[in-house]
């Protein structure tokens, strides 16, 4: 989609270090961290929000929660405990209406988020 943020980033239009890429997603560093690690799983499909989401995004679904744990893994915080968190809508403070989702770790995190 013409205007949005995170298609321009994976069409290399807006830069962004890409820290994994495959055929359906990418992953980048968030540009406002709220965790010492703190990056984004982004579907390629532009996809609003969760609730946009269709049958012929089922496997990316799938692949988004299999690369979170790759990543957790890689980066050494897998036992130490890590957070996936997609927000759906305005209200729920997403800003960004292409679909991702914010892995989070590297320090205690609280329930319930705030
Ligand atoms: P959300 O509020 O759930 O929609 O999260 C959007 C996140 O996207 C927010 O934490 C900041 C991040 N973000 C917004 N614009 C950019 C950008 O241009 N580059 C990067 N790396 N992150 C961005």
């Amino acid at each position: 989609m013409s205007d949005c943020i995170f298609c321009k980033i994976d069409q290399g239009e807006i830069p962004a270090e890409k820290v994994f890429e495959d055929e359906g997603l990418f992953v980048i560093k968030d540009v406002n961290p709220q965790a010492p690690t703190h990056l984004l799983i982004i579907p390629k499909r532009h996809i609003p929000t969760l609730l946009e989401l269709e049958e012929q995004d089922r496997s990316v679904m799938s692949r988004v929660h299999e690369v979170a744990g790759k990543l957790a893994c890689d980066g050494g915080f897998d036992q130490s405990g890590f957070r996936v968190v997609v927000n759906c809508g305005a209200g729920a403070g997403q800003s960004v209406f292409h679909i991702h989702f914010h892995l989070l770790a590297g320090r205690a995190m609280q329930w319930p988020p705030g």
